[in-house]
């Protein structure tokens, strides 16, 4: 039944006219339990979702209040629990009903909804169906086809960052006792820029607040970042924030419902009533791309006050002892800053120097201030350089290291951080490489690995034997989809370690293997009893999930002990004897304390209730920079934001196009096909247009169109018959979702120094599809 089909006989759009939701959806979540195949138990589920001796929401990586004893779940955080909880199983016999080639033309909806994958399976490729495989057979299989690798670099080890910490710490710890740092990992895709950026800035590239922090804010910067959707629990600290006067600053070019409920939240108008609201929350519009310049704005403005305050004698705008006791580079970037031209910042930033003159204002104004971000920032290709003019911001006046201040890029999935703590990291630094070698006496490779773009550029090139999954659809979250299915079927063996079909079982390498594994929710009983594994959150806070409900199927494993068994069956008992490991995860978590930085006294810290705080050296204003200071970066602005390859065609782009997610989706899972926030109900494939673009373009609201992206390499990107929807976007400026839009990402479009695909930045021409009918649009 739950087919999406092109045309939904309910699909409409409709601009969303009610009380921005928040906590009230809570109500529509209900309804849709009740209605539900598992409601009842999903909502005794849900109410250990987060708290001690229950289980961490698979959903995001926001944190959680400390000592806070509410009932801790959202709207999508309880849509994430109810997907992975489902009675529906698919085994034997759903997979001989169906060949691959029948699967690969349902939708990803359809794909997933079908229910939890429940036991291991094997491609035939005579067939053309998977049928049933032993665990050993399975891990015979991958052994044999690692171990006739020429070489070690002919295999790469993808991770989801929903692994937890055990089962990556042994995946990272099985690819270099192979000999490879091949880790492409969703990070890559996501917050990488981040990591580079925050890294050679202030040294860490975390996250440098706690939850705390945000009850201390005078002013809180959102950028690029819709957490009405993604980050549901983020709206709560936002909207005290703005209760107790704090500032809300939002730079997004869509006007997002969740951010403007915290522009204006009922509390705060009745304070305003009673006459002493002292606050008022700003909502700015940059273009796509166009933040940092918006941020160079902001110092330009503070850097003439600065020196207005010197000639004047009055109190100094930059703090000054901060800046001279622990930061270099800063006259650099001063003359950076002035050498960037106003007129530039405007055009850019596509914001008005009355609109950035009052960001700075407020930034000025307030002692302590946090800047969030998410893929806004990150999916750009000038991201490094935006992500660090955000930490010269800070750094101006002080706002690291200090209660109520830092930097908050806002992570996606709810163990993407701890995964890269882990060492699950195509670069590993020095230190982990030492401490692993220190510990297991083998020769750890030091070469770097493949990152996700480089994974698809080495299969394609045919250099790589086996691909293996750990979570995760990789076939679909990476960009120029044709190319990356192409790139996995040339493998010779894919493994996909997973809980719900997805297209990635379906595009195969010569040989493929899907092995079903536990999720967040699932009792893991191994030799020693139940298992908790471990996660780490936004803020570095680091804490035991316990599986709650019976596993659908005995078959299923846990994620590591699939791991140590393709890892016994590749190396025996080298450098450790995986299976005995895995009776007990406590073993694990004694080798993460051995060699990762921090975790030291892993399982007595594990027992404080709430986990507990890894510690962030910036956080303490210690700076594990080059320099040994935080470092000031003196990036220019782009020349342009249109890459040479787009400018270097004949035909020049309509529109540019961001790829974003839905409110019912997790990535490229699809819960449902509507977006209510954005009023869109029982279709995908659309693409949100300003109305006078669309008139400017000679195409009509409703219409379908071919969405085309611009590059220079001669291969064709094209996805077919998207309805236009007349939506309140800037000029030039639009947006559709992922995944249906990969297929535009280039490749080779990617970011400097995080070689993070640009997915917030792609240019398009619109061009009118054959056949073309309209979708009713009211409003
Ligand atoms: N329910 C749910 N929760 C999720 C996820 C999910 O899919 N569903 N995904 C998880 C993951 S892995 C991640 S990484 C996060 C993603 O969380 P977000 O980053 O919030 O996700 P996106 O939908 O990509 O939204 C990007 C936002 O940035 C804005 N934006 C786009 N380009 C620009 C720009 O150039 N400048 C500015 N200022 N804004 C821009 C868009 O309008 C949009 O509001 O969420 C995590 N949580
Ligand atoms: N165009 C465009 N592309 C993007 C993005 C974008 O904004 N625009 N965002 C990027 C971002 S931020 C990210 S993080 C990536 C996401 O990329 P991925 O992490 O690769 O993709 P997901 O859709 O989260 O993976 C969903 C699959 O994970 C499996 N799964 C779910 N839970 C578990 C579990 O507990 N264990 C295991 N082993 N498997 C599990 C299920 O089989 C499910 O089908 O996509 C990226 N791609
Ligand atoms: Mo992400």
């Amino acid at each position: 039944m739950p087919r999406a089909d092109r045309f939904h006989p309910d699909a409409r759009f409709q601009p969303y006219a009610g009380p921005a939701g928040g906590w009230g959806a809570l109500r529509s979540v209900t309804r849709a339990w009740l209605g539900s195949d598992n409601a009842l138990k999903n909502i005794r589920t849900l109410l250990k979702t987060n708290q001690n001796g229950g289980f961490d929401c698979p959903g995001c990586a926001w944190g959680e209040a400390p000592g806070s004893h509410m009932v801790n779940f959202c709207e999508n955080g309880a849509k994430a629990v109810n997907w992975e909880a489902t009675q529906r199983g698919i085994g034997a016999e759903f997979f001989a009903r169906y060949s691959v080639r029948q699967l690969r033309e349902q939708s990803d909806y359809w794909l997933e909804y079908q229910g939890r994958l429940t036991e291991p399976l094997r491609y035939d490729a005579a067939s053309d169906h998977y049928v049933p495989v032993s665990w050993d057979a399975a891990f015979a299989l991958i052994a044999s086809e690692l171990q006739a690798m020429e070489h070690p670099d002919q295999v790469e080890l993808y991770t989801s960052g929903r692994a937890s910490n055990e089962a990556a710490f042994l995946y990272q710890l099985f690819g270099r006792a192979l000999g490879s740092n091949n880790f492409p990992d969703c990070s890559n895709l996501c917050h990488e820029a981040s990591g580079v950026g925050l890294g050679q800035s202030l040294g860490v590239g975390k996250g440098t607040v706690t939850y705390a922090d945000f009850e201390h804010a005078d002013a809180i910067f959102v950028m690029g970042q819709n957490p009405g959707t993604n980050h549901p629990r983020m709206l709560e600290p936002l909207r005290e924030a703005v209760q107790r006067g704090a500032q809300v600053v939002c730079f997004n070019p869509l006007k997002e419902r969740g951010l403007e409920r915290f522009q204006h939240p009922q509390k705060a108008l009745e304070m305003l009533a009673n006459g002493d609201a002292p606050t008022h929350s700003a909502y700015f519009r940059p273009r796509l791309g166009g933040d940092m310049a918006a941020l160079r704005g902001i110092a330009k403005f503070l850097l003439q006050w600065e020196r207005e305050a010197q000639q004047q004698g009055l109190p100094a705008v930059f703090d000054h002892s901060f800046i001279a006791e622990h930061t270099t580079g800063m006259d650099d970037y001063l003359a950076a800053v002035d050498a960037t031209p106003w007129a530039q910042i405007e055009t850019q930033s596509g914001l008005a120097l009355a609109e950035i003159e009052q960001a700075a204002r407020i930034y000025r104004q307030a002692g302590r201030v946090i800047v969030c971000w998410a893929m806004g920032i990150t999916q750009h290709r000038h991201s490094v350089a935006t992500i660090q003019e955000i930490a010269n911001l800070l750094l101006l006046r002080g706002n690291v290291g200090k209660p109520g201040a830092g930097a908050c890029p806002v992570r996606g999935h709810s163990n993407v951080q701890g995964d890269r703590t882990m060492g699950i990291n195509e670069h590993p630094p020095a230190a982990l490489l030492d401490a692993l070698e220190k510990r297991f006496a083998f020769a750890v490779p030091r070469q770097p690995g493949h990152n996700a773009v480089a994974a698809i550029n080495a299969m394609l090139a045919g250099e790589v034997r086996v691909f293996v999954g750990l979570g995760g659809n990789f076939a679909q979250a990476t960009p120029d989809t044709p190319r990356t299915h192409q790139a996995l079927q040339r493998c010779a063996l894919t493994v996909q370690i997973s809980t719900k079909l997805n297209r990635s079982h379906l595009t195969t390498g010569k040989q493929a293997l899907i092995l079903p594994c536990l999720g967040r929710t699932d009792i893991d009983r191994q030799v020693g009893g139940p298992q908790a594994v471990t996660v780490e959150d936004s803020f570095s806070m680091v804490h035991a999930s316990w599986g709650q409900l019976e596993p659908l199927s005995r078959q299923m494993r846990s994620e590591p002990a699939i791991v140590a068994g393709i890892a016994a069956a590749t190396l025996g008992k080298q450098p450790v004897d995986w299976l005995w490991l895995v009776e007990d995860y406590a073993r694990i978590r004694a080798l993460i304390g051995d060699t990762i930085p921090g975790f030291a006294d892993f399982e007595q810290r594990l027992a404080q209730p709430g986990g507990f705080y890894l510690g962030n050296a910036a956080a303490r204003r210690q700076w594990h920079t080059a320099s040994g200071r935080a470092e000031f970066k003196d990036h220019a602005l782009p020349d342009d934001l249109l890459p040479e390859e787009v400018r270097s065609q004949a035909a020049q782009p309509d529109l540019i196009l961001q790829t974003l997610r839905s409110h019912d989706q997790y990535n490229t899972t699809l819960y449902g096909l509507d977006d209510r926030y954005r009023g869109v109900k029982g279709m995908r494939e659309v693409v949100f247009v300003n109305p006078a673009d669309i008139q400017r373009l000679g195409l009509q609201a409703g219409q379908q169109v071919d969405l085309l992206s611009l590059w220079d390499d001669g291969i064709e990107r094209r996805v077919r018959g998207f309805t236009l929807l007349a939506y309140d976007t800037p000029l030039g400026q639009a947006a559709a979702y992922y995944p249906e839009t990969n297929p535009l990402v280039p490749l080779d479009s990617f970011g400097d120094g995080s070689h993070t695909p640009t997915s917030k930045f792609v240019a398009i021409r619109v061009l009118p599809a054959r056949a073309s009918g309209l979708i009713a649009q009211a409003g």
